[in-house]
């Protein structure tokens, strides 16, 4: 019997010892979930959640993090087979780590990329898209642009012709030069380009050219000179047929070109006289009156007189173009006063208004046709004055040949 068992018992161990290698016992594997590299803006606060998944775990799974990481930027194993990349840095550039992924000492190992990438750059016009050039003198525009984001220097190109006596000089700081002198009246389409870090901008940009009318006698005696503004209004002397800025009154000094009644400017929009102007904003609530029939719409940034009293006046140059007679629109806001104003050509008072009907709240604007005046061609002066009624705001006059 004896000698029968130990076979029996030689077997069984090998049996066992068998079978223990034909059936290996159940092994951990793990698995990066999320992608090998992630891109994000410089100087921008971001979070990368890194995801892990574990079969046959045993214990909790460490990841970790090999690698340089950009100032700014941390990593932290959250636990439960999450990690996380996060933070803002100032650095840019492709940053390689190595995540690594443990558990029952089962490594899991994944290459992974930080892209941190330079903010876009953007360029844009800042300047106006046209400018008038009198016939026969020499005329200046300054175009300008806007680069956020810029490396190095931006290039100022004109794409197309420039018209006979006409230059276009990149002047190596965001603007550029177009000047000359044009012989002929016309209208001249120009494509500008400007370019920075391999990006483009273009502005389609039309100059004219055009005779201006003749000085009259009155204005050759006017000391005062149209007010230009690149943003505002590029060309100086304003044209009628056409609508007049009031805010947009001459450079001159006071009694030669504005009056106003105290000693200070209210307004903030030309601050460099009394004369009391603003622009029309989100905040006060400029807005169409809901009073009046076929309200103009209003739009935000629009110059205007504020803050008016009996007797201020402000003088303008103006181009007439075409001698005849023109209906006058004033565009206005007031609070029920019923105000008249005047206006004036070369020293001669034209129009008064009649009582101005309300727009029912200072910041609710209207337009209002307040009469016709004749006019002639030539290079005169506008003067418009409030003559009765504190408060109103008045931003134009628009004027229509009949
Ligand atoms: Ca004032
Ligand atoms: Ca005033």
């Amino acid at each position: 019997m004896k000698n029968l068992l130990k076979p029996l018992c030689i077997f069984a161990v090998l049996a066992f010892v068998s079978c223990k290698t034909t059936i290996p016992e159940p092994k951990t594997t793990l698995n990066f979930e999320t992608e090998d590299n992630i891109s994000v803006v410089v100087n921008t606060n971001f979070t990368h959640v890194i995801v892990v998944s574990v079969e046959k775990p045993d214990g909790a799974t460490v990841i970790s993090c090999e690698g340089a990481l950009p100032a700014g930027v941390t990593f932290i194993d959250k636990g439960e087979e999450v990690a996380v990349i996060s933070g803002r840095t100032a650095e840019t550039g492709d940053f390689p780590l190595i995540l690594k992924a443990v558990n029952n000492k089962v490594e899991k190992i994944q290459n992974f990329t930080l892209k941190i990438t330079p903010l876009p750059t953007v360029i844009t016009f800042i300047s106006s898209n046209s400018a008038i050039a009198a016939m026969d003198y020499e005329f200046s525009f300054t175009v300008r642009t806007s680069v956020q984001n810029g490396v190095g220097n931006t290039t100022l190109s004109c794409e197309s012709s420039l018209p006979a006596g006409v230059t276009f000089v990149d002047n190596g700081n965001t603007t550029a030069t177009l000047s000359g002198t044009i012989a002929e009246q016309n209208t001249f389409p120009l494509v500008f380009k400007a370019m920075n870090n391999g990006v483009e901008a273009m502005q389609n940009f039309t100059l004219i050219s055009k005779e201006i009318p003749p000085p009259t006698a009155y204005y050759q005696t006017y000391s005062g000179t149209p007010w230009v503004n690149e943003q505002h209004n590029p060309n100086g002397a304003q044209e009628i047929p056409g609508k007049v800025m009031l805010a947009f009154f001459d450079v001159g000094g006071e009694e030669i070109t504005w009056h106003d009644n105290d000693n200070a400017h209210t307004g903030g929009f030309r601050t460099e006289s009394n004369v009391d102007t603003k622009l029309t904003n989100a905040s006060d609530g400029d807005r169409p009156t809901t009073v009046q029939p076929n309200p103009p719409t209003v739009s935000v940034g629009m110059p205007y007189l504020g803050w008016t009293n009996t007797g201020e006046w402000v003088c303008l140059t103006v181009d007439v173009y075409q001698t005849g007679t023109y209906e006058v629109y004033l565009f206005y806001s007031e609070n029920g006063n019923n105000g008249t104003v005047s206006v004036a050509f070369d020293g001669q008072s034209v129009l008064t208004s009649p009582p101005l009907p309300t727009t029912s709240y200072y910041h609710q604007w209207y337009e209002y046709k307040i009469g016709e005046v004749s006019l002639n061609r030539g290079r005169q002066v506008l003067k418009f004055t409030e003559t009765n009624v504190q408060g109103n705001n008045y931003a134009s006059l628009r004027f229509v040949l009949k």
